[in-house]
């Protein structure tokens, strides 16, 4: 079935910005960089990368008569917010699990930012002090069995709606609408650097963008700390995507790059170069990222320009995948 042929409940306010970072772009010397704005998609909690996959998990979500949404995440999960603001939407109940992914020792972690918005939104939050993982837990089984045992219909979204059979969908619908705003805007982005953990973005980027005529490079940028699951299940889900969206060929291993090296040594922890790419950003775009995802996917920009691997006449696209309300879980690295 051909991607436009998916049913998609619409969540976005419509194509999401795309703009050019030009203060950015001289301080480093060399390629010219964009932004598309995944932090700004949606008028639902903020939106961001989420937001755009649970378009395609809707109309499964509606047509099995569910009444609650259960998903996992860490304490400060975007994930998890985005999908409590699709249970408000849509008139449905959310159970969160929140696992302690994390080691911060901010006293308000479990208090402002992501959860705090999902607490606003109504949703039932579970605190729970299990560790990062990306794979399927026992209390997200728990949560889920606990619905029905109340007499509720859940539907359960894992981490990041990625291992869904529909959760690279919304980044292949990306792509599409890339190729559309380069026709408008007369320009091509040869490279995609986008930061990755449970991996369906990743994936469903690479997915979509292989049945465009014209080749591209799109990077990803491991924030997860565990290369080696997250480099897996970008490749799973992109095959898995590919399949469903009819690609007509398999992906070959060099469309599939999970890059480490910014990521620090834990998920969630942000390190040097994280930080001085938060700044950077700040001060030349007034352009916000956070410590945990988006600060480590623009360290690996900046590095990969200023080191020639990504060359000055290339033209690179930033997909900024949103994430701000975490920042407030991390003020004591902001004091001065
Ligand atoms: C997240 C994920 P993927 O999980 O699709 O690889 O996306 C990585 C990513 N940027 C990038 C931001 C702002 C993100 O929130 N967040 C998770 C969450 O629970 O919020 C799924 C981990």
């Amino acid at each position: 079935m051909a991607l436009k042929d998916f049913p998609r409940h619409p969540l976005l306010f419509g194509p999401s910005p795309v703009h050019p970072l030009d203060r950015l772009s001289r301080h480093l010397g060399g390629a010219r960089i964009w932004a598309k704005r995944e932090d700004c998609n949606s008028g639902l909690a903020f939106g961001g990368n989420k937001t755009r996959k649970l378009e395609y998990l809707v109309p499964d979500i509606l047509a099995q008569g569910a009444d609650t949404l259960v998903s996992i995440g860490g304490y400060q999960s975007n994930h998890t917010r985005q999908v409590a603001a699709l249970a408000a939407h849509l008139g449905l109940k959310a159970v969160l699990v929140q696992e302690k992914w994390v080691d911060w020792p901010d006293v308000v972690n479990d208090r402002v930012g992501n959860i705090m918005l999902s607490r606003i939104m109504g949703a039932e939050v579970r605190l729970d002090p299990a560790g990062f993982g990306i794979g399927f837990k026992d209390s997200w089984n728990q949560a889920l069995d606990d619905v029905r045992e109340r007499g509720g219909k859940p539907y359960g979204i894992p981490a990041g709606a990625s291992d869904h059979p529909l959760g690279g969908l919304g980044f292949a619908n990306w792509a599409d609408e890339v190729q559309r705003q380069e026709a408008e805007l007369g320009v091509f982005f040869d490279t995609v650097v986008v930061c990755s953990v449970t991996g369906s973005t990743h994936a469903g980027m690479i997915a979509g963008f292989a049945g465009q005529d014209r080749p591209r490079r799109v990077i990803g940028i491991d924030a997860s700390a565990k290369l080696d699951e997250t480099r897996a299940q970008v490749a799973r889900i992109a095959r898995n995507t590919a399949e469903l969206i009819d690609l007509g060929r398999e992906l070959t291993d060099d469309e599939i790059t999970v890059l480490p090296g910014w990521a620090g040594d834990y998920y969630g922890i942000p390190v040097d170069s994280t930080l001085e790419a938060i700044r950077l950003t700040g001060s030349l775009e007034g352009m916000i990222i956070d410590p945990v995802y988006e600060g480590k996917s623009m360290a690996g920009l900046i590095d990969l320009v200023s080191g020639g691997q990504i060359g000055k006449d290339s033209t690179v696209l930033y997909a900024h995948l949103g994430g701000q309300p975490a920042l407030n879980a991390y003020g004591a690295l902001f004091t001065a």
